[in-house]
C-alpha cells in the first residue's frame, strides 16, 4: 500500500480565475497550460494498517499541523473514494525554487494524488486522477499531464465533468519559458483569497468571463498552427485582464510591483526591436516569458540586465505525472 509519484508544475497560458464552487474547487472558466519540465514534486504515500493518523514529512522535516491538516483532509477524499479507514505517511520533497513564483500546490497535489490513488488501489486513468488533483488545487488537475493541456471546467455540480485533457504533448512543440524572478517581493494575497474576493466584489468579473473562453479557443488554434506569436499575444492579453480584475475588487489589489512593470515593458521593447516575445503574469509580482529557443540567449540577456531581476530559469514543456514505484 505504498506509491511515490513524480509531478511537474505548469503554466496557465489562458488563466483560471475564480471557483463556481470553493468546495469542489469547480473553476468558473476552462483554463490551459503548458507542463514544465522543469519543477516538480516528489512524493510518497504508505497507507499503515497501524497507523493512528496521517503524518506529513516536507523536504525531509515534519511539517506543521497546519500543513499537515491540508493533507489528511485530501486523504480524507481519497479514503472516502476507496472505502477505506487506513491512516498513512506522506514524504515529500519539493524540487521547486521557493517564491520562484510557480504555485508548489499544482506539483504537490498533483504528486499526491496519483501517489495516494495507487497506494490504496484506486484507478489510475488521467480523467480519475485529474479529478482527484483538483480536490486538493485547482491548477493540479492540469499538472497530470505533460505538454498542453486544457482544464475544460464542466457543467456539472458534482464536479464529474471538470478535469484536464491533453491537447498536444510535450514533444509536441517546443519553445522556451523563461521563469523571471525578482528582487524585493512583499507578501502577497493568496491565489485562492484573491479569485474569491474577485468573483464576490469585481465588476470587471463579469468582463473576464464574456471573453476568457474566445481567448481559449485562439489558443487551442494557435497550439495547432504552433503558431507562436499567435499563442504569445493571446495569453498576455488574457493576463491582462485576470490582473486588471482584482483592481476593481472590494478592497482592491493588485500583483504587480515595479519590477514586475520593468520586465513587462522590456518584453514589450524586445518584440518592437523584432524578437517574438511575450510575457504572462500569476498571482503574484513574477513575471513568465515566452520566446523562440533561438532567441533565448538574447532575452535572458536583455532580462538580466534590469535592476529588478533577481534569477532567471529556462524552462520548456515536459512530461505529466509518473509513478517511480
Ligand atoms: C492558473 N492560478 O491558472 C491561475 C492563474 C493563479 C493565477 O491556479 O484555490 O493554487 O488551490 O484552486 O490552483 C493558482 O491557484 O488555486 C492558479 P486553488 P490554485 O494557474
Amino acid at each position: 500500500m505504498k506509491s511515490t509519484a513524480k509531478a511537474p508544475t505548469n503554466i496557465a497560458l489562458i488563466k483560471y480565475w475564480g471557483k463556481r464552487d470553493e468546495e469542489l474547487m469547480l473553476p468558473a472558466n476552462s483554463s490551459l497550460s503548458v507542463t514544465l519540465d522543469r519543477f516538480f514534486t516528489v512524493t510518497t504515500v504508505e497507507f499503515l494498517e497501524d497507523a493512528t493518523k496521517d503524518v506529513f514529512y516536507f523536504n525531509g522535516e515534519r511539517a506543521s499541523e497546519t500543513e499537515t491538516k491540508k493533507v489528511s483532509r485530501f486523504l480524507d477524499i481519497v479514503r472516502s473514494l476507496a472505502g477505506s479507514s487506513l491512516y498513512a505517511t506522506v514524504h515529500s520533497q519539493n524540487h521547486v525554487p521557493t517564491a520562484a513564483g510557480f504555485a508548489s500546490s499544482a506539483s504537490g497535489y498533483a504528486a499526491l494524488a496519483a501517489a495516494s490513488a495507487k497506494a490504496i488501489g484506486l484507478p489510475l486513468e488521467g480523467s480519475f486522477l485529474s479529478r482527484l488533483a483538483r480536490r486538493g488545487s485547482g491548477s493540479a488537475c492540469r499538472s497530470i499531464y505533460g505538454g498542453f493541456v486544457e482544464w475544460k471546467k464542466g457543467e456539472l455540480n458534482n464536479g464529474s465533468d471538470s478535469f484536464a485533457v491533453q491537447i498536444l504533448d510535450e514533444k509536441g512543440w517546443d519553445f522556451t519559458i523563461l521563469s523571471v524572478v525578482l528582487e524585493n517581493k512583499r507578501k502577497k494575497v493568496l491565489s485562492r483569497e484573491g479569485m474569491q474576493r474577485t468573483v464576490e466584489t469585481s465588476p470587471f468579473f463579469q468582463g473576464w468571463l464574456n471573453t476568457v473562453n474566445t481567448d481559449l479557443q485562439l489558443a487551442k488554434e494557435a497550439i495547432r498552427e504552433r503558431d507562436f506569436e499567435k499563442l504569445g499575444t493571446v495569453a498576455e492579453k488574457n493576463a491582462l485582464k485576470m490582473h486588471a480584475t482584482t483592481l476593481g475588487a472590494d478592497p482592491p489589489f493588485l500583483y504587480w510591483q515595479p519590477g514586475t512593470l520593468e520586465v513587462m515593458e522590456r518584453v514589450q521593447e524586445l518584440r518592437l526591436s523584432g524578437i517574438p516575445a511575450f510575457f504572462t503574469i500569476d498571482a503574484g509580482p513574477n513575471v513568465k516569458v515566452l520566446c523562440l529557443n533561438e532567441d533565448e540567449e538574447a532575452v535572458v540577456k536583455e532580462l538580466s540586465a534590469l535592476s529588478s531581476v533577481k534569477e532567471i530559469f529556462s524552462c520548456h514543456p515536459g512530461p505529466g505525472v509518473t509513478f517511480l514505484d
